[in-house]
């Protein structure tokens, strides 16, 4: 049947992720919204028929007409939602980051091999971008040999208020980190953050743009440029450096336009924007799956493993140079 879906966090992807299930994926319906802002979950759910309202996660999951969660809270809330779906036994997509410190993924990662069976997608949504699929598919064929190095760029056109130089890697380079692994089928073993004097346009508190380096335990190195107050717009890019050729993605998403002496085209203005495919293709993808009892794409070791380079990456901003990156055994699970 269609699967009811509690939505946690209705602000910025929460609620479009609400849009989404209502308008665009097939077999499933949002039967409960889940904000700590009363007013807000009223609010997205007023415009869904037969949505209901809560403030407490855990009354939402215990609701007969909820099948699986769907959770966008701010990454700091994530592994309490976690453990409550577990107890249930609910199927869940959760946005990334999994958590935002490696010892907190690391529970996530215990609890779900003590329930014995996969539950969690993460939502690392640029595994389901038509141009990243083109490139590992390029890459996977072995045709230009094997990948030496990424390079990637990742701009956004201002932050959010309150965003700090830890959230540049854990909300931001987290994807690049996860991207990394998936690409490659690599781990990342080291990272080195480096930043240029920042722009004058980085708010207080915020060293905007900076660099950061991957070592790999294939051998290969990632570079990252983070700039998110650029001001121009949004942008991903990423170039694979092959033994026998190159390949980059992320530079021709818009038309591009002649007109009156210049040539051009126009930037995506945010993630919403630019990955709309991505999201759509994600969510289909979880609830197909969940419809027939599987648990597919990016997993729990994933969102860990992600979580331990972050905490890395950060320790490497704070004492600068190189850090390198501690993971436990992988489990059977996620073999
Ligand atoms: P947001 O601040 O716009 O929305 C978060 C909402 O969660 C708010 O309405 C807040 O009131 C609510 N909330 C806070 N604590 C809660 C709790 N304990 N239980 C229930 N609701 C709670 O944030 P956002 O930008 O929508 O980000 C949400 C999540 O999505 C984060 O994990 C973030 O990293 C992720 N995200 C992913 C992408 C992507 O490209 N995949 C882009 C942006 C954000
Ligand atoms: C945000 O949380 C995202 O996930 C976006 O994809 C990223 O571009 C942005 O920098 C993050 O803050």
């Amino acid at each position: 049947g269609t699967l009811g879906v509690a939505v946690i966090g209705t602000g910025r992807m929460g609620a479009d992720h609400v849009r989404r299930l209502s308008e665009v994926t097939s077999g499933a319906r949002v039967s409960a919204v889940v904000d700590v802002d009363a007013e807000r979950a009223k609010s997205v759910a007023a415009g869904v028929d037969g949505c209901t309202a809560y403030t407490d996660p855990a009354a939402a999951m215990a609701a007969d007409d909820v099948d699986a969660v769907l959770i966008a809270s701010p990454g700091p809330a994530h592994e309490a939602a976690l453990l409550t779906a577990f107890e249930r036994d609910l199927p869940v997509l959760c946005e990334k980051p999994l958590t935002p410190d490696a010892a907190s993924a690391l529970r996530i990662l215990e609890a779900e091999r003590k329930l014995g069976h996969r539950r969690v997608q993460v939502g690392f949504m640029r595994r389901y971008d038509t141009e990243y699929l083109k490139l590992k598919a390029l890459l996977d064929s072995g045709r230009l040999g094997r990948p030496l190095m990424l390079h990637n760029r990742h701009r956004n056109a201002a932050s959010p208020p309150g965003f700090t130089d830890a959230m540049l890697v854990s909300d931001s380079v987290v994807h690049e980190m996860d991207v990394t692994r998936w690409l490659l089928g690599q781990e990342i073993t080291a990272v080195t953050a480096l930043r240029p004097t920042p722009s004058r346009n980085a708010p207080e508190g915020l060293a905007d743009p900076q660099f950061l380096v991957f070592e790999t335990d294939g051998g290969a190195l990632v570079d990252v440029e983070i700039f998110v107050n650029c001001g121009f717009g949004y942008q991903v890019q990423a170039e694979a450096v092959c033994e026998r050729g190159t390949a980059r993605i992320g530079e021709e998403h818009a038309m591009v336009l002649n007109e009156a002496g210049r040539w051009g085209g126009s930037i995506a203005q945010d993630f919403v924007e630019r990955f709309a495919q991505a999201y759509d293709h994600e969510v289909q993808t979880w609830v197909d799956a969940t419809r027939r009892g599987e648990v597919t794409g990016p997993s729990t070791w994933d969102g860990y493993a992600a979580a331990a380079v972050c905490e890395a990456g950060v320790r490497a901003q704070r004492e600068g140079g190189r850090v390198e990156v501690e993971l436990v055994e992988r489990p059977a699970l996620y073999r």
